[in-house]
């Protein structure tokens, strides 16, 4: 009996699941460019040109290791993953299909409820199982990252000495988070020139999807395996050394710093998380990097990223629904590249657009902090983090925007909210030198809007928030203030809200 696998565009792996399982003499693997994939949102035409040519270039390697492979482009099959299926099943006979359990509730569904039979196996490329994740949270008041991570470790052997952490520490987070250099000494990603396959894919692309948000060219991705292990070997040798001590800092002319840029080639499976970490641990032990740059990578990996996947999966489909804080405004149109005089809003949006990239601290603490500041509804923030970077999937990206980006979960992931006044973009980054508005001035003209935002959302919000004793303490401060300041910063950050609501330039 034949067997179907199916083989998603984020699943690129040799050691999937479903491939373990099937018979590579037997069985048929099927891989398609669907429409309704590459559609449930208008993702950006990089990350659809990044996830057909490397599905391709994986179908060609999956028949050169001796697998039968069904490939559907584009316009040529159903529009559908499960319409995919049922004509493949009637093809070639099959009556099951093995399936890697996909990274979203939406498409575990649409498997679920496909009239052929398909088996979801568990992806084993995470490091956690759900059992397990469910295993450790369960009874807990409260889910912090930090105890999950010691598990991972413990778990995985990556930098332990027995059962201890290297060097006696668990987190070396004090050595991290500096502000930005003067310069920076690393040129960034490995840039690869589209090859015949990828340019074919880029004109599709542009045909199908050119009006979506974003750039398709200059393309320069990773599109195989080889490419993608040559672009992490470059920067554990170049990057990494630095990446812990400016993890968190932003300039204006440096749009990567020294982050990995593994986040897509690791979510779409050409790398796997292990190796990655384990390079890092290499470079480590070989004396090549230090221990709070090893550190601070590995946790990310094998603690976040972990973390984030439980919270999904133990959270639930209605989990991007949540709005905790009742925020119900419009996401405004310089989201979408409108002009906005607001330095790090318009830098980190500009490269967004250019690279489907930003990094963390771009994400959270500059686009993130601003719509929750000014009260966006969390869902079509969501749809707006899922639409626009290359790394975007359901069960990696709403955790971190619906929960810890905007506290819509109510504090499940985050056990504060992550706002800011400008004084920390400042602090942080270079944008402020050269922004229209002043971040000294907490009111008048010129005044920097994440100031008054700031504290017409700890305001607003002070029922929620008064008790938390991460950010609570911040109401002596509000409550020192005479009431004719507060008035003034509390109406100048609502006429900033109204003018951003009717489309004004702000
Ligand atoms: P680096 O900064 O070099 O970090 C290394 C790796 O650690 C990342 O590649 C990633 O695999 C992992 N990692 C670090 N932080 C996280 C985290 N919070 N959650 C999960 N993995 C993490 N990450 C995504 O992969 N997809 C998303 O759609 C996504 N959306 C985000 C939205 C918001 C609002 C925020 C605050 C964070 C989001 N992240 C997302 C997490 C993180 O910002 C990205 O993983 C990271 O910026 C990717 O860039 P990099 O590969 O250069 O990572
Ligand atoms: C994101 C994406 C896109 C754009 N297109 C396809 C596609 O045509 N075929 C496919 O198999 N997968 C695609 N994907 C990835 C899926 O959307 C992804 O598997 C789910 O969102 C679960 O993570
Ligand atoms: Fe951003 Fe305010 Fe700094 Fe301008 S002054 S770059 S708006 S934080």
């Amino acid at each position: 009996m034949v067997d179907l696998v199916l083989v998603l565009g984020d699943q690129l792996s040799p050691e999937l699941s479903a491939l373990q399982k099937a018979s590579k003499s037997t069985d048929i693997v099927v891989m398609a460019e669907v429409a309704d994939e590459a559609s449930y949102v208008a993702h950006h035409p990089k990350k659809i040109a990044f996830l057909f040519a490397s599905m391709r270039k994986f179908a060609a390697q999956l028949r050169a290791d001796g697998w039968t492979v069904d490939y559907t482009r584009l316009g040529e099959g159903s529009d559908s993953i499960c319409g995919v299926l049922m004509r493949a099943a009637e093809e070639y006979d099959a009556n099951r299909v093995l399936a890697t359990e996909p990274g979203e509730w939406r498409l575990i569904e649409a498997l679920r409820h496909c009239p052929v039979t398909v088996e979801q196996l568990p992806d084993d490329r995470f490091i956690a199982s759900h059992k397990e994740f469910e295993g450790w949270a369960e009874g807990r008041k409260a889910l912090r990252m930090e105890y999950f991570y010691r598990e991972m470790r413990r778990k995985t052997g990556l930098m332990m000495d027995g059962d201890t952490p290297a060097g006696g520490q668990w987190n070396y987070d004090e050595d991290n988070r500096k502000p930005p250099p003067e310069g920076i000494d690393f040129a960034g990603p490995m840039r690869f020139t589209p090859d015949e396959t990828v340019e074919e894919v880029l004109q599709l692309v542009e045909r199908r999807f050119g009006n979506s948000f974003g750039d398709l060219r200059p393309f320069w991705f990773a599109t195989d395996r080889g490419q993608a292990r040559q672009h992490l070997a470059h920067w554990v040798k170049k990057g990494l050394p630095d990446f812990g001590t400016y993890q968190d800092a932003m300039m204006d002319d440096e749009r990567f710093m020294y982050h990995s840029i593994v986040g897509l080639y690791i979510n779409a499976g050409l790398l796997n998380p292990m190796e990655v970490c384990e390079a890092v641990e290499k470079a480590w032990q070989d004396g090549d990097v230090p221990i709070n740059a090893a550190e601070g990578f590995i946790r990310q990996i094998i603690g976040w990223r972990e973390y984030i996947r439980g919270i999904y999966f133990r959270e639930g489909p209605d989990y991007i629904h949540r709005n905790g804080l009742d925020h119900t405004r419009d996401l405004p149109g310089l989201y979408w590249g409108d002009a906005t005089d607001m330095r790090c809003m318009s830098r980190a949006i500009e490269q967004t657009k250019e690279e489907a990239y930003a990094h963390h601290i771009q994400r959270l603490m500059v686009t993130g902090n601003f719509a929750l500041l000014a009260g966006i509804d969390p869902f079509q923030v969501h749809e707006w983090y899922l639409r626009v970077y290359a790394d975007a999937y359901e069960w990696v990206e709403a955790p971190n925007v619906i929960g810890m980006s905007q506290f819509a979960d109510g504090g499940i992931i985050a056990s504060k909210p992550y706002v800011s006044s400008g004084n920390y973009i400042h602090k942080m980054s270079d944008y402020c030198g050269s922004c229209a508005y002043s971040v000294t001035k907490k009111t008048g003209k010129g005044a920097c809007p994440f100031n008054l935002l700031y504290w017409h959302f700890m305001d607003r919000h002070r029922e929620k928030f008064a008790s938390n004793n991460r950010i609570g303490r911040i109401y002596g401060t509000w409550d020192r203030m005479d009431d004719a300041k507060k008035e003034t910063i509390l109406s100048e950050a609502q006429a900033f809200l109204d003018r951003m609501d009717a489309g004004e330039t702000v």
